[in-house]
Protein backbone atom coordinates (compact mmCIF):
# COMPACT_ATOMS: atom_id res chain seq x y z
CA UNK A 1 0.00 0.00 0.00
CA UNK A 2 1.35 3.86 -0.67
CA UNK A 3 1.34 5.30 2.65
CA UNK A 4 1.68 9.08 3.37
CA UNK A 5 2.96 9.78 7.04
CA UNK A 6 3.11 13.33 7.95
CA UNK A 7 4.51 15.56 10.77
CA UNK A 8 2.55 18.46 11.36
CA UNK A 9 3.94 22.26 11.77
CA UNK A 10 5.09 22.68 15.18
CA UNK A 11 4.21 25.51 17.80
CA UNK A 12 6.38 27.53 19.83
CA UNK A 13 6.67 30.37 22.08
CA UNK A 14 8.53 32.41 20.68
CA UNK A 15 10.36 32.34 17.13
CA UNK A 16 14.19 31.39 18.43
CA UNK A 17 13.00 28.41 20.64
CA UNK A 18 12.09 26.49 16.74
CA UNK A 19 13.92 23.23 17.02
CA UNK A 20 13.51 20.27 14.54
CA UNK A 21 11.85 17.10 15.56
CA UNK A 22 13.97 13.60 14.80
CA UNK A 23 10.19 12.17 14.38
CA UNK A 24 11.23 9.09 16.17
CA UNK A 25 7.82 8.28 16.26
CA UNK A 26 6.92 8.35 12.51
CA UNK A 27 10.42 7.36 11.16
CA UNK A 28 9.78 4.15 13.55
CA UNK A 29 6.41 3.45 11.72
CA UNK A 30 7.64 4.16 8.62
CA UNK A 31 10.76 1.47 8.71
CA UNK A 32 8.17 -0.98 10.21
CA UNK A 33 5.70 -0.54 7.63
CA UNK A 34 8.65 -0.84 4.82
CA UNK A 35 9.39 -3.78 6.50
CA UNK A 36 6.01 -5.07 5.54
CA UNK A 37 6.60 -4.50 2.49
CA UNK A 38 4.54 -1.00 2.21
CA UNK A 39 5.80 2.09 0.00
CA UNK A 40 6.22 5.01 2.66
CA UNK A 41 6.93 8.48 2.37
CA UNK A 42 7.46 10.81 5.20
CA UNK A 43 6.88 14.38 5.29
CA UNK A 44 8.02 16.84 7.82
CA UNK A 45 6.11 19.75 7.60
CA UNK A 46 8.31 21.36 10.41
CA UNK A 47 11.95 20.48 8.68
CA UNK A 48 10.60 21.49 5.11
CA UNK A 49 9.50 24.88 6.22
CA UNK A 50 11.70 25.67 9.31
CA UNK A 51 11.68 28.88 8.48
CA UNK A 52 8.36 29.69 7.31
CA UNK A 53 6.78 30.85 11.16
CA UNK A 54 3.46 32.86 11.97
CA UNK A 55 1.78 34.11 14.50
CA UNK A 56 -0.17 32.29 16.25
CA UNK A 57 -2.30 31.05 19.78
CA UNK A 58 0.25 33.18 21.25
CA UNK A 59 3.22 31.78 19.73
CA UNK A 60 4.83 30.72 16.22
CA UNK A 61 4.07 28.13 14.32
CA UNK A 62 6.80 26.95 12.54
CA UNK A 63 6.81 24.48 9.48
CA UNK A 64 5.16 24.66 4.99
CA UNK A 65 2.14 26.02 4.77
CA UNK A 66 -0.74 23.68 4.42
CA UNK A 67 -1.41 24.46 0.77
CA UNK A 68 2.58 23.59 -0.01
CA UNK A 69 2.57 20.73 2.51
CA UNK A 70 -0.17 19.13 0.29
CA UNK A 71 2.31 19.38 -2.71
CA UNK A 72 4.49 17.14 -0.88
CA UNK A 73 2.50 14.09 -0.83
CA UNK A 74 2.08 11.48 -3.09
CA UNK A 75 -0.79 11.86 -5.61
CA UNK A 76 -1.24 8.13 -5.60
CA UNK A 77 -1.27 8.26 -1.98
CA UNK A 78 -3.29 5.38 -0.60
CA UNK A 79 -3.47 5.77 3.51
CA UNK A 80 -2.24 9.09 5.25
CA UNK A 81 -1.14 9.00 8.69
CA UNK A 82 -0.76 12.06 10.57
CA UNK A 83 1.22 12.45 13.78
CA UNK A 84 -0.23 14.63 16.88
CA UNK A 85 3.11 15.08 19.11
CA UNK A 86 1.55 17.36 21.56
CA UNK A 87 -1.68 18.54 22.90
CA UNK A 88 -1.12 21.77 22.11
CA UNK A 89 -0.72 20.40 18.62
CA UNK A 90 -4.39 20.23 18.00
CA UNK A 91 -5.47 22.72 15.82
CA UNK A 92 -3.22 22.79 13.37
CA UNK A 93 -3.27 18.69 13.15
CA UNK A 94 -7.15 19.22 13.12
CA UNK A 95 -6.66 21.87 9.82
CA UNK A 96 -4.27 20.03 8.34
CA UNK A 97 -6.50 16.58 8.53
CA UNK A 98 -9.10 19.18 6.78
CA UNK A 99 -6.76 20.04 3.99
CA UNK A 100 -5.99 16.50 3.35
CA UNK A 101 -9.38 14.92 3.28
CA UNK A 102 -10.41 17.83 0.69
CA UNK A 103 -7.52 17.25 -1.92
CA UNK A 104 -6.96 13.60 -1.02
CA UNK A 105 -10.75 12.30 -0.13
CA UNK A 106 -10.22 8.57 -1.87
CA UNK A 107 -7.01 7.92 0.93
CA UNK A 108 -7.81 6.99 4.58
CA UNK A 109 -6.86 9.39 6.76
CA UNK A 110 -5.39 8.08 10.65
CA UNK A 111 -4.36 10.50 13.43
CA UNK A 112 -1.96 9.26 16.00
CA UNK A 113 0.22 10.57 18.30
CA UNK A 114 0.14 12.31 22.36
CA UNK A 115 -2.65 14.81 21.08
CA UNK A 116 -5.20 11.54 20.30
CA UNK A 117 -4.17 9.69 23.04
CA UNK A 118 -4.69 11.67 25.57
CA UNK A 119 -7.96 13.54 24.37
CA UNK A 120 -9.25 11.24 22.04
CA UNK A 121 -12.67 12.74 22.53
CA UNK A 122 -11.74 16.21 20.59
CA UNK A 123 -9.30 14.37 18.48
CA UNK A 124 -12.59 12.07 16.96
CA UNK A 125 -13.87 15.59 15.63
CA UNK A 126 -11.21 16.28 13.43
CA UNK A 127 -11.76 15.12 9.95
CA UNK A 128 -10.44 11.74 9.67
CA UNK A 129 -11.22 7.90 9.22
CA UNK A 130 -9.60 6.82 12.49
CA UNK A 131 -7.55 7.46 15.79
CA UNK A 132 -5.14 5.68 17.03
CA UNK A 133 -4.83 5.63 20.81
CA UNK A 134 -1.77 4.37 22.74
CA UNK A 135 1.23 3.05 20.58
CA UNK A 136 1.18 3.30 16.91
CA UNK A 137 3.06 0.28 15.17
CA UNK A 138 0.74 -2.90 15.34
CA UNK A 139 -3.18 -0.87 14.76
CA UNK A 140 -1.63 1.71 11.94
CA UNK A 141 0.13 -1.50 10.23
CA UNK A 142 -3.77 -3.59 10.43
CA UNK A 143 -4.81 -0.63 8.70
CA UNK A 144 -2.46 -0.74 6.48
CA UNK A 145 -2.85 -4.47 5.67
CA UNK A 146 -6.88 -3.59 5.07
CA UNK A 147 -8.30 -3.88 8.58
CA UNK A 148 -11.78 -2.13 9.59
CA UNK A 149 -11.30 1.19 11.57
CA UNK A 150 -13.43 -0.26 14.88
CA UNK A 151 -11.43 -3.92 14.68
CA UNK A 152 -8.41 -3.18 16.33
CA UNK A 153 -8.21 -2.08 19.44
CA UNK A 154 -7.23 1.71 20.07
CA UNK A 155 -8.85 2.50 17.02
CA UNK A 156 -11.55 4.50 16.51
CA UNK A 157 -13.22 6.39 14.04
CA UNK A 158 -15.62 9.12 14.12
CA UNK A 159 -18.85 7.76 13.58
CA UNK A 160 -18.04 3.95 15.19
CA UNK A 161 -19.95 3.37 18.71
CA UNK A 162 -17.11 4.39 20.62
CA UNK A 163 -18.79 6.20 23.29
CA UNK A 164 -17.43 4.14 26.28
CA UNK A 165 -14.65 4.07 27.89
CA UNK A 166 -11.14 4.85 25.11
CA UNK A 167 -8.66 1.43 25.36
CA UNK A 168 -5.22 1.98 24.26
CA UNK A 169 -3.71 -0.45 21.81
CA UNK A 170 -2.02 -3.86 22.71
CA UNK A 171 1.55 -3.06 23.30
CA UNK A 172 4.27 -4.72 21.22
CA UNK A 173 5.55 -7.06 23.58
CA UNK A 174 9.48 -7.09 22.18
CA UNK A 175 10.52 -4.05 20.88
CA UNK A 176 13.47 -5.58 19.66
CA UNK A 177 10.82 -7.10 16.88
CA UNK A 178 10.52 -3.40 15.54
CA UNK A 179 13.13 -2.40 13.62
CA UNK A 180 15.05 1.13 14.16
CA UNK A 181 13.75 4.22 13.28
CA UNK A 182 13.81 4.90 9.49
CA UNK A 183 17.21 6.46 8.28
CA UNK A 184 16.07 6.24 4.50
CA UNK A 185 14.03 9.60 4.71
CA UNK A 186 14.57 12.78 2.96
CA UNK A 187 16.92 15.01 4.34
CA UNK A 188 18.31 12.85 6.86
CA UNK A 189 21.29 14.70 7.64
CA UNK A 190 19.47 17.84 8.27
CA UNK A 191 18.04 16.05 11.77
CA UNK A 192 21.28 15.15 13.01
CA UNK A 193 23.02 18.18 12.28
CA UNK A 194 19.84 20.23 14.36
CA UNK A 195 19.47 18.12 17.42
CA UNK A 196 16.18 19.49 18.50
CA UNK A 197 17.78 19.89 22.30
CA UNK A 198 20.65 22.60 20.41
CA UNK A 199 23.22 20.25 20.91
CA UNK A 200 26.71 20.90 18.89
CA UNK A 201 27.67 18.47 15.85
CA UNK A 202 26.39 15.26 14.83
CA UNK A 203 24.02 14.28 16.99
CA UNK A 204 21.03 11.05 16.67
CA UNK A 205 18.17 10.92 19.25
CA UNK A 206 17.37 7.81 20.16
CA UNK A 207 14.87 5.91 22.25
CA UNK A 208 16.28 2.87 23.51
CA UNK A 209 12.90 1.64 26.20
CA UNK A 210 9.39 2.61 26.05
CA UNK A 211 7.21 3.93 29.19
CA UNK A 212 8.06 4.36 32.95
CA UNK A 213 7.12 2.33 35.70
CA UNK A 214 6.39 5.19 38.11
CA UNK A 215 3.14 7.77 38.32
CA UNK A 216 4.33 10.82 38.46
CA UNK A 217 1.04 12.55 38.15
CA UNK A 218 2.16 15.15 35.93
CA UNK A 219 3.67 13.33 33.16
CA UNK A 220 1.74 12.24 30.10
CA UNK A 221 3.71 9.75 28.86
CA UNK A 222 0.84 7.08 30.62
CA UNK A 223 -1.99 7.82 27.84
CA UNK A 224 0.29 6.53 24.88
CA UNK A 225 2.40 4.19 26.82
CA UNK A 226 0.22 2.88 30.51
CA UNK A 227 2.51 2.39 33.21
CA UNK A 228 4.37 -0.44 31.67
CA UNK A 229 8.43 -0.01 30.96
CA UNK A 230 9.77 -2.03 27.86
CA UNK A 231 12.95 -2.05 26.27
CA UNK A 232 15.03 -3.06 23.45
CA UNK A 233 18.35 -5.21 23.92
CA UNK A 234 20.95 -3.58 24.71
CA UNK A 235 22.39 -5.36 21.37
CA UNK A 236 19.88 -3.84 19.28
CA UNK A 237 20.54 -0.71 20.69
CA UNK A 238 24.11 -0.55 20.12
CA UNK A 239 23.74 -2.10 16.53
CA UNK A 240 21.19 1.20 16.02
CA UNK A 241 24.38 3.46 17.64
CA UNK A 242 27.17 1.73 15.64
CA UNK A 243 24.94 2.38 12.60
CA UNK A 244 24.64 6.06 12.88
CA UNK A 245 28.06 6.37 13.91
CA UNK A 246 29.59 4.67 11.31
CA UNK A 247 26.89 5.33 8.77
CA UNK A 248 26.59 8.93 9.32
CA UNK A 249 29.32 10.37 10.95
CA UNK A 250 27.15 10.44 14.02
CA UNK A 251 29.41 11.61 17.52
CA UNK A 252 26.86 12.54 20.14
CA UNK A 253 23.22 10.53 20.77
CA UNK A 254 20.68 12.15 22.68
CA UNK A 255 18.71 9.50 24.86
CA UNK A 256 15.05 10.27 24.81
CA UNK A 257 13.50 7.63 26.91
CA UNK A 258 10.84 7.80 30.01
CA UNK A 259 13.16 6.06 32.50
CA UNK A 260 16.63 4.85 30.51
CA UNK A 261 18.08 3.32 33.38
CA UNK A 262 15.20 1.67 34.98
CA UNK A 263 16.62 -1.65 34.10
CA UNK A 264 20.17 -1.42 35.72
CA UNK A 265 22.17 -4.61 34.06
CA UNK A 266 20.72 -3.60 30.27
CA UNK A 267 21.47 0.06 30.67
CA UNK A 268 25.14 -1.13 32.07
CA UNK A 269 25.72 -3.20 28.79
CA UNK A 270 24.80 -0.51 26.50
CA UNK A 271 27.59 2.12 28.30
CA UNK A 272 29.87 -0.84 27.75
CA UNK A 273 29.25 -0.51 24.00
CA UNK A 274 29.60 3.13 24.47
CA UNK A 275 32.94 2.40 25.73
CA UNK A 276 33.80 0.37 23.48
CA UNK A 277 33.24 2.28 20.55
CA UNK A 278 34.75 5.12 22.13
CA UNK A 279 37.82 2.87 21.57
CA UNK A 280 37.09 2.67 17.81
CA UNK A 281 36.28 6.46 17.37
CA UNK A 282 39.00 8.23 19.49
CA UNK A 283 39.61 10.75 16.90
CA UNK A 284 36.42 12.49 17.28
CA UNK A 285 35.15 11.04 20.48
CA UNK A 286 31.51 9.64 20.95
CA UNK A 287 29.54 11.15 23.66
CA UNK A 288 26.18 10.62 25.03
CA UNK A 289 22.94 12.61 27.15
CA UNK A 290 20.13 11.38 28.60
CA UNK A 291 18.12 15.39 28.20
CA UNK A 292 14.44 13.91 28.66
CA UNK A 293 15.99 12.89 32.38
CA UNK A 294 16.71 9.97 34.43
CA UNK A 295 15.63 9.02 38.05
CA UNK A 296 18.49 10.07 40.40
CA UNK A 297 17.66 6.61 42.19
CA UNK A 298 18.24 4.55 39.21
CA UNK A 299 21.54 5.17 39.66
CA UNK A 300 23.99 3.74 41.38
CA UNK A 301 28.16 4.30 41.99
CA UNK A 302 29.07 1.36 39.60
CA UNK A 303 26.27 2.68 36.95
CA UNK A 304 27.48 5.92 37.42
CA UNK A 305 31.32 4.84 37.07
CA UNK A 306 30.03 3.63 33.24
CA UNK A 307 28.15 6.30 33.22
CA UNK A 308 31.06 8.74 33.51
CA UNK A 309 33.64 6.41 31.40
CA UNK A 310 30.94 5.93 28.56
CA UNK A 311 31.67 9.69 27.70
CA UNK A 312 27.95 11.45 28.93
CA UNK A 313 28.65 15.07 28.76
CA UNK A 314 25.41 16.22 30.77
CA UNK A 315 23.33 13.89 33.29
CA UNK A 316 20.01 15.37 33.81
CA UNK A 317 17.57 14.32 36.77
CA UNK A 318 13.96 14.84 37.27
CA UNK A 319 14.20 16.05 40.69
CA UNK A 320 10.88 18.35 40.54
CA UNK A 321 11.29 19.40 43.78
CA UNK A 322 13.52 20.03 47.17
CA UNK A 323 10.39 19.75 49.48
CA UNK A 324 9.82 15.47 50.68
CA UNK A 325 5.47 16.64 50.98
CA UNK A 326 5.89 17.81 47.44
CA UNK A 327 7.52 14.39 46.39
CA UNK A 328 4.74 12.57 47.59
CA UNK A 329 1.63 15.25 46.02
CA UNK A 330 3.38 14.91 42.65
CA UNK A 331 3.62 10.79 42.82
CA UNK A 332 7.49 11.02 42.09
CA UNK A 333 8.40 9.74 45.42
CA UNK A 334 12.31 10.70 45.66
CA UNK A 335 14.13 10.31 48.60
CA UNK A 336 15.32 13.41 48.64
CA UNK A 337 18.15 12.60 50.95
CA UNK A 338 19.59 9.34 48.78
CA UNK A 339 19.11 11.94 45.78
CA UNK A 340 21.49 14.40 47.50
CA UNK A 341 23.90 11.90 48.50
CA UNK A 342 23.87 10.45 44.78
CA UNK A 343 24.50 14.20 43.68
CA UNK A 344 27.53 14.63 45.59
CA UNK A 345 28.67 11.54 44.11
CA UNK A 346 27.91 13.09 40.83
CA UNK A 347 29.84 15.81 41.64
CA UNK A 348 33.09 13.93 42.52
CA UNK A 349 33.12 11.60 39.88
CA UNK A 350 33.70 14.82 37.87
CA UNK A 351 30.38 14.64 35.05
CA UNK A 352 30.77 17.72 33.17
CA UNK A 353 27.40 18.97 33.73
CA UNK A 354 24.36 18.08 35.88
CA UNK A 355 21.10 19.63 35.22
CA UNK A 356 18.14 19.01 37.35
CA UNK A 357 13.76 19.61 36.17
CA UNK A 358 12.40 21.58 38.79
CA UNK A 359 8.67 22.18 39.02
CA UNK A 360 7.66 26.02 40.23
CA UNK A 361 3.80 26.72 40.90
CA UNK A 362 2.60 23.27 41.04
CA UNK A 363 -0.96 22.97 42.69
CA UNK A 364 -0.66 22.72 45.87
CA UNK A 365 2.87 23.82 46.57
CA UNK A 366 2.47 26.22 49.79
CA UNK A 367 4.88 28.68 50.96
CA UNK A 368 6.56 26.32 52.99
CA UNK A 369 7.02 23.35 50.52
CA UNK A 370 8.81 26.30 48.27
CA UNK A 371 11.08 27.22 50.88
CA UNK A 372 12.09 23.89 52.37
CA UNK A 373 12.69 22.67 48.44
CA UNK A 374 14.71 26.11 48.29
CA UNK A 375 16.27 25.11 51.09
CA UNK A 376 17.41 21.51 49.64
CA UNK A 377 18.54 23.86 46.42
CA UNK A 378 20.92 25.46 48.69
CA UNK A 379 22.24 22.59 49.48
CA UNK A 380 23.18 21.01 46.48
CA UNK A 381 24.12 24.80 45.21
CA UNK A 382 26.85 24.62 48.01
CA UNK A 383 28.04 21.45 46.62
CA UNK A 384 30.15 23.57 44.06
CA UNK A 385 29.51 21.31 41.55
CA UNK A 386 28.67 21.98 37.57
CA UNK A 387 25.17 21.89 38.89
CA UNK A 388 22.49 23.87 37.25
CA UNK A 389 18.00 23.66 37.00
CA UNK A 390 16.07 24.28 34.22
CA UNK A 391 13.05 25.70 35.34
CA UNK A 392 9.80 24.37 34.41
CA UNK A 393 6.36 25.87 35.32
CA UNK A 394 4.01 22.91 36.14
CA UNK A 395 1.30 22.27 33.18
CA UNK A 396 -1.64 20.35 33.80
CA UNK A 397 -1.37 18.60 30.43
CA UNK A 398 -4.54 16.53 29.11
CA UNK A 399 -4.75 13.03 30.33
CA UNK A 400 -2.71 13.91 33.16
CA UNK A 401 -3.54 12.85 37.23
CA UNK A 402 -2.77 16.26 37.13
CA UNK A 403 -5.12 17.97 35.14
CA UNK A 404 -7.61 15.34 36.96
CA UNK A 405 -7.44 16.91 40.34
CA UNK A 406 -6.83 20.94 39.06
CA UNK A 407 -10.03 20.06 37.45
CA UNK A 408 -11.74 18.35 40.75
CA UNK A 409 -10.12 20.83 43.22
CA UNK A 410 -11.25 23.98 41.07
CA UNK A 411 -7.99 25.09 40.23
CA UNK A 412 -8.29 28.08 37.53
CA UNK A 413 -6.85 26.29 34.02
CA UNK A 414 -5.58 27.95 31.52
CA UNK A 415 -9.04 27.76 28.57
CA UNK A 416 -6.38 25.83 26.32
CA UNK A 417 -6.15 22.72 28.16
CA UNK A 418 -9.74 22.32 28.36
CA UNK A 419 -9.65 23.08 24.39
CA UNK A 420 -7.24 23.00 22.60
CA UNK A 421 -9.65 23.66 19.09
CA UNK A 422 -11.51 26.54 20.64
CA UNK A 423 -8.84 28.38 22.91
CA UNK A 424 -5.48 27.01 21.42
CA UNK A 425 -1.98 28.11 23.06
CA UNK A 426 1.45 26.78 23.48
CA UNK A 427 1.17 25.24 26.63
CA UNK A 428 5.06 25.67 27.11
CA UNK A 429 6.45 24.58 30.38
CA UNK A 430 9.26 27.65 29.68
CA UNK A 431 6.86 30.40 29.27
CA UNK A 432 3.48 30.11 30.47
CA UNK A 433 1.09 29.58 33.52
CA UNK A 434 -1.40 26.98 32.85
CA UNK A 435 -2.84 26.65 36.71
CA UNK A 436 -3.49 28.98 39.42
CA UNK A 437 -5.47 29.35 42.67
CA UNK A 438 -6.03 31.98 45.29
CA UNK A 439 -3.25 30.59 47.03
CA UNK A 440 -0.98 30.08 44.59
CA UNK A 441 -1.86 33.05 41.54
CA UNK A 442 0.30 34.18 38.94
CA UNK A 443 2.53 36.86 41.17
CA UNK A 444 3.39 34.12 43.55
CA UNK A 445 4.17 32.00 40.76
CA UNK A 446 6.86 34.53 39.40
CA UNK A 447 8.24 35.46 42.69
CA UNK A 448 8.86 31.38 43.68
CA UNK A 449 10.41 31.36 39.97
CA UNK A 450 12.35 34.20 40.35
CA UNK A 451 14.30 32.77 43.29
CA UNK A 452 14.96 29.43 41.88
CA UNK A 453 16.00 31.20 38.81
CA UNK A 454 18.41 33.98 40.81
CA UNK A 455 19.72 30.96 42.53
CA UNK A 456 21.37 29.14 40.18
CA UNK A 457 20.61 31.63 37.44
CA UNK A 458 23.16 33.46 34.64
CA UNK A 459 25.79 34.44 37.18
CA UNK A 460 26.02 31.11 38.68
CA UNK A 461 26.08 29.32 35.08
CA UNK A 462 28.63 31.20 34.47
CA UNK A 463 30.74 30.54 37.43
CA UNK A 464 29.80 26.82 36.84
CA UNK A 465 31.54 27.50 33.15
CA UNK A 466 34.63 28.99 35.08
CA UNK A 467 34.54 26.16 37.91
CA UNK A 468 33.95 28.97 40.61
CA UNK A 469 32.81 28.04 43.78
CA UNK A 470 28.90 29.69 44.89
CA UNK A 471 30.88 31.63 47.37
CA UNK A 472 30.84 34.30 45.16
CA UNK A 473 27.25 34.47 44.49
CA UNK A 474 24.37 36.79 46.09
CA UNK A 475 22.44 35.37 48.49
CA UNK A 476 18.87 34.49 48.01
CA UNK A 477 17.49 37.04 50.11
CA UNK A 478 18.63 39.71 47.12
CA UNK A 479 15.97 37.93 45.27
CA UNK A 480 12.61 40.51 43.93
CA UNK A 481 9.49 39.20 42.58
CA UNK A 482 9.25 39.85 38.84
CA UNK A 483 6.17 41.45 36.80
CA UNK A 484 3.97 38.49 34.56
CA UNK A 485 4.67 40.47 31.54
CA UNK A 486 6.56 37.76 30.09
CA UNK A 487 3.52 35.01 30.38
CA UNK A 488 2.68 33.66 26.90
CA UNK A 489 5.22 35.58 25.61
C1 LIG B 1 11.91 14.26 22.15
C2 LIG B 1 10.82 15.04 22.83
C3 LIG B 1 10.70 16.38 22.49
C4 LIG B 1 11.49 17.01 21.35
C5 LIG B 1 10.91 16.54 19.99
C6 LIG B 1 9.43 16.32 20.03
C7 LIG B 1 8.88 15.16 19.20
N1 LIG B 1 7.70 14.71 19.53
O1 LIG B 1 9.50 14.68 18.31
C8 LIG B 1 11.34 18.53 21.64
C9 LIG B 1 12.62 19.01 22.29
C10 LIG B 1 11.01 19.41 20.46
C11 LIG B 1 10.22 18.53 22.68
C12 LIG B 1 9.64 19.70 23.11
C13 LIG B 1 8.59 19.77 24.02
N2 LIG B 1 8.04 18.74 24.66
CO1 LIG B 1 8.58 16.96 24.42
N3 LIG B 1 9.07 15.11 24.42
C14 LIG B 1 9.96 14.46 23.78
C15 LIG B 1 9.96 13.00 24.29
C16 LIG B 1 11.00 12.89 25.39
C17 LIG B 1 10.22 11.92 23.27
C18 LIG B 1 9.32 11.98 22.01
C19 LIG B 1 9.59 10.75 21.19
O2 LIG B 1 10.37 10.81 20.26
N4 LIG B 1 9.03 9.60 21.60
C20 LIG B 1 9.30 8.32 21.01
C21 LIG B 1 8.31 7.96 19.93
C22 LIG B 1 8.54 6.52 19.51
O3 LIG B 1 7.03 8.11 20.48
P1 LIG B 1 5.89 9.03 19.84
O4 LIG B 1 6.46 10.14 19.06
O5 LIG B 1 4.90 9.36 20.89
O6 LIG B 1 5.17 8.07 18.80
C23 LIG B 1 4.47 6.92 19.20
C24 LIG B 1 2.97 7.12 19.44
O7 LIG B 1 2.66 8.40 19.94
C25 LIG B 1 2.31 6.82 18.14
N5 LIG B 1 2.29 7.83 17.08
C26 LIG B 1 2.97 8.97 16.92
N6 LIG B 1 2.64 9.56 15.74
C27 LIG B 1 1.75 8.77 15.13
C28 LIG B 1 1.08 8.90 13.91
C29 LIG B 1 0.18 7.90 13.52
C30 LIG B 1 -0.52 8.02 12.24
C31 LIG B 1 -0.07 6.79 14.37
C32 LIG B 1 -1.03 5.76 13.99
C33 LIG B 1 0.59 6.68 15.60
C34 LIG B 1 1.50 7.66 15.96
O8 LIG B 1 3.10 5.75 17.67
C35 LIG B 1 4.49 5.99 18.00
C36 LIG B 1 5.11 4.66 18.32
O9 LIG B 1 4.42 4.04 19.35
C37 LIG B 1 8.50 12.90 24.84
C38 LIG B 1 8.26 11.80 25.86
C39 LIG B 1 7.87 10.53 25.12
N7 LIG B 1 8.30 9.41 25.62
O10 LIG B 1 7.21 10.52 24.10
C40 LIG B 1 8.27 14.32 25.35
C41 LIG B 1 6.85 14.86 25.31
C42 LIG B 1 6.20 14.51 23.98
N8 LIG B 1 7.06 16.36 25.36
C43 LIG B 1 6.26 16.93 26.08
C44 LIG B 1 6.28 18.34 26.30
C45 LIG B 1 5.40 18.88 27.40
C46 LIG B 1 7.11 19.18 25.55
C47 LIG B 1 7.14 20.71 25.62
C48 LIG B 1 5.74 21.33 25.61
C49 LIG B 1 7.96 21.12 26.85
C50 LIG B 1 8.23 22.60 26.93
N9 LIG B 1 9.48 22.94 26.87
O11 LIG B 1 7.37 23.42 27.08
C51 LIG B 1 7.94 21.08 24.36
C52 LIG B 1 7.01 21.55 23.24
C53 LIG B 1 7.72 21.88 21.98
C54 LIG B 1 7.05 22.97 21.26
N10 LIG B 1 6.32 22.68 20.23
O12 LIG B 1 7.19 24.08 21.68
C55 LIG B 1 5.20 16.01 26.67
C56 LIG B 1 3.90 16.11 25.86
C57 LIG B 1 2.77 16.66 26.67
C58 LIG B 1 1.55 16.83 25.86
N11 LIG B 1 0.47 16.24 26.33
O13 LIG B 1 1.52 17.49 24.87
C59 LIG B 1 5.92 14.62 26.56
C60 LIG B 1 4.99 13.42 26.38
C61 LIG B 1 6.76 14.46 27.85
C62 LIG B 1 6.00 13.96 29.04
N12 LIG B 1 6.51 12.92 29.67
O14 LIG B 1 4.99 14.44 29.45
N13 LIG B 1 9.90 17.29 23.11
Amino acid sequence: MKICLVNPPFLFPRRKDAVLSHCLGLRGLSSHLRSLGHEVTLVDALLLGFHHARAEAGGWLVGLPLSTLLEHVPEDVELIGVGAPFSQSARVVHELCAALKSRFPDARLVMGGIYPSAQPESALRAEVDAIVVGEGEAAFAALADGGAHGGFMGVYSPNGSHHRAFERTHLVADLDTLPAPDTDVPHFATYLDRSPRGAVGRTASVVTSRGCPFDCEFCSIHPVYGHCFRARSAGAVLAEVEHLVRGFGVRAVEIEDDNFTHDHERAASILEGFVRLRETTNHVPFTWRPPNGIRIDSLDPDLLDLVQRSGCTELVFGLEHGDPLMQDLMGKRLDLEAAFEMLALCVRSEIPKITLFYLIGYPGETKEMFESGLGYLERVRALDGPVTVSVNLAQPYPGTRLMERCRAEGYDIDPSYEDPLQRPGVMSTRTVIGVTSLDLDEAEILRRRELVVRLFGPRWKRAVKRGIPSRALPRLSAARPTSGRWKGS
